[in-house]
């Protein structure tokens, strides 16, 4: 007996594709999306556990945190289940609709809370206000580089001293080739979680100019610029690292 195909597993790029697309956030992604990232990000769940670890450490009674490009709201979640304060509100945004009904759902079945909020928004077009965490995971490298620099400072400028951005990315490295080895050990991780060679190499390309990443200096360097007063790596696995940035 065949076995049935499971809905929740990512084989989007499984098929080999007559036309080639970019890729977007669309309803097939949304539906996939937990099995996608997980398989795909390495050391994805280590950054969401400590995403409500750090910030439970820095939220303030009566702030927001925000979580920008929260797809099913996994960093929120987590930030949710271990910040107490009743008075704290919990937005979650993305811009994409099929992104956010998973969002959505997912809190339902998870976690009932009033303090959180979902938005279907353009992080670019939001209001930030009195923010004492923001997250910022794996979202920063879709928006054009040239965009970068104001939403940051825009995070920055909602904020007090001691406050927090985490910041998750892919990252280059300024050395070609530590850059191209790098870029070989993350395809092995994604072959080691069941991708084959051709779902790999479509779904790069698919990525190509979609997902832009930048090096570790550009992103302090730049974190510095907007105002925040200290900033590094606080985990890193291959080329994925988050980063937090105190305000
Ligand atoms: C997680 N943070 O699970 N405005 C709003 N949303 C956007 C924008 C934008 N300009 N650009 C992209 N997005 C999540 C994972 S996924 C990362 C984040 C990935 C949204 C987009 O719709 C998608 O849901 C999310 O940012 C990026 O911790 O797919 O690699």
């Amino acid at each position: 007996m065949s076995k049935s195909p499971d809905p929740t597993r990512d084989e989007l790029f499984a098929e080999p594709l007559a036309q080639p697309e970019l890729f977007t956030f669309s309803e097939s992604v949304a539906g996939v999306f937990p099995d996608m990232i997980n398989r795909s990000v390495p050391g994805y769940a280590t950054v969401v556990a400590m995403t409500g670890v750090l910030a439970a450490q820095h939220a303030r009674p009566d702030s927001i945190i925000y979580d920008l490009g929260c797809s099913w709201g996994a960093s929120l979640l987590s930030a949710a289940r271990k910040i107490d304060y009743p008075s704290c509100q919990l937005i979650g945004i993305d811009n994409s609709e099929a992104m956010l009904k998973r969002a959505r759902l997912n809190f339902q079945e998870q976690l009932s809370d009033q303090r959180v909020l979902l938005q279907a928004s353009d992080i670019m077009d939001i209001q930030l206000e009195n923010a004492s965490v923001v997250i910022l995971n794996y979202t920063l490298q879709f928006v054009p580089i040239k965009h970068r620099e104001t939403l940051l400072r825009r995070i920055r400028n909602a904020m007090q001293p001691g406050d927090v951005l985490i910041l998750s990315e892919k990252l280059t490295l300024p050395d070609p080739q530590l850059n191209d080895y790098l870029i070989e050990l993350h395809h092995n991780f994604k072959r080691q979680q069941g991708y084959s060679d051709l779902e790999i190499a479509q779904k790069r390309q698919a990525l190509e100019d979609v997902l832009i990443p930048e090096t570790r200096h550009q992103h302090v360097e730049r974190l510095h610029q907007v105002g925040f007063s200290r900033c590094d790596i606080w985990f890193q696995c291959l080329n994925f690292a988050s980063l937090i940035a105190i305000a």
